[in-house]
């Protein structure tokens, strides 16, 4: 086979000592554990969503999806400065030629487009579903989820295959060589990890307090909105307004139940009610906490009858799109603070986040905390 002209030339280009195995091991190791983390936490995120029959999601502590969530997105946006550092001390191996010398390192090498086109595609696909844009026809959170297990096993394959060579990079400082290159490698490393920490507390903001101000590129920020919450579904984008606002109001309670309910809203406020500080934690790493009066969903499966380990299917107003509906597993009904709100921070809900109910519970992702609820069904 003969070499690509444009590699050639590529390959002829005078070498900076950056291009350094050991330098591609540490940078290496600090995304391995950058991606580990991010996958742990997405793959966890995905269970609590799509919840397969042998997972149960706990209700306590009640801010843990906060931490787990806000995590996976703040480790998401670290590996991308980590990734395009790591693919540039390597690029002298990616245009090497022969491109492989034996069945094993074709092998390790094929394994290399899996992981960084895969790695690519989930930082930037990451990125376009925090800033909210969808310039591409599929279904983010499924081919996110998916290609995150591509690029995990290419990750897996990768590090069997080097285990070795990161083993013994690591270890000793490149022999004799070091003492005279070090220094412009720490600056490098320097360089990198001061990047990375930018891009750390430019993004931690959305969900650390403290850290907002600084947080340039975070998207939503805690205590901007109206009641102090950043909303993401206005009532007018949901298409609820008129719903929402008309007397005709019922909230409903049917299904596996002794005896239908069908209240209006002022007899929702004439129930016993409960106040609680729980967090709204976004999927997409925002969250901020508030205080949120209403009536525990118990006492409502309880007033209609309904088993002791009910699990609840909970609807909105809203006519279409994916987050108008959310179930409500046994363990998370039967938590007292998981409510149906009907105040925000002492006010009565503000129609953006939900009036004249929405559902609010401890530890549940944002796109389960259903807003303009209209429907409990039993099942
Ligand atoms: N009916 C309905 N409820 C919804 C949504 C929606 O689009 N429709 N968005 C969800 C998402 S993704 C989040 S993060 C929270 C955001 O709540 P907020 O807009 O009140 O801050 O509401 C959730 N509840
Ligand atoms: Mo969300």
């Amino acid at each position: 086979m003969k070499q690509p002209a444009v590699l050639r030339r590529l390959s002829a280009v005078p070498r900076s000592d950056l291009h350094d195995r050991r330098l591609a091991a540490l940078v290496g190791s600090a995304l391995g554990v950058a991606f580990a983390l991010c996958f742990a936490t997405g793959l966890l995120s995905h269970l609590i969503q799509e919840p397969p029959g042998w997972f149960d999601w706990v209700s306590r502590p009640a801010g843990l999806y906060r931490i787990t969530q806000g995590l996976h997105v703040v480790t998401g946006f670290v590996s991308i400065p980590l990734l395009l550092a790591k693919l540039w001390i390597v690029v002298p191996k990616l245009i090497e030629w022969p491109p492989a010398r034996s069945v094993a390192q074709a092998f390790e090498r094929l394994s290399l487009l899996p992981l960084v086109g895969g790695g690519l595609f989930l930082v930037v696909s990451g990125t376009f579903n925090v800033a909210r844009t969808y310039p591409w026809q599929f279904f983010f959170p499924a081919a996110h989820y998916w290609v995150a297990w591509l690029t995990i096993g290419a990750l897996v394959v990768h590090l069997g295959a080097k285990w070795a060579v990161i083993r013994s990079s690591l270890g000793s400082p490149d022999g004799g060589r070091a003492d005279v290159l070090e220094p412009r490698r720490r600056q490098f490393l320097a360089g990198v990890g001061a990047t990375a920490a930018t891009v750390f507390v430019a993004v931690a903001g959305s969900t650390v307090g403290p850290l907002s101000r600084l947080s340039v590129l975070a998207q939503r920020r805690p205590g901007v909105g109206p009641q102090g919450l950043p909303v993401n579904k206005s009532a007018v984008g949901a298409r609820v307004v008129d719903a929402a606002t008309s007397t005709d109001y019922r909230l409903v309670v049917e299904g596996k139940v002794a005896h239908r309910l069908e209240l209006t809203l002022s007899e929702l406020v004439k129930l016993p009610q409960r106040t609680a500080e729980l967090p709204l934690a976004c999927v997409e790493g925002w969250s901020t906490s508030a205080v949120w009066t209403g009536v525990p969903l118990r006492d409502l499966l309880d007033m209609a009858g309904a088993a002791a380990d009910a699990e609840v299917r909970v609807e909105s107003l809203q006519p279409r799109g994916s987050y108008r509906v959310a179930d409500v597993s046994a363990t998370h009904a039967n938590d007292r603070d998981t409510l149906l709100a009907l105040r925000l921070n002492g006010e009565e809900l503000h129609l953006d986040h939900g009036y004249p109910v929405r559902l609010i519970g401890p530890n549940r992702p944002g796109v389960l905390q259903t807003k303009w609820v209209a429907r409990l069904v039993v099942t």
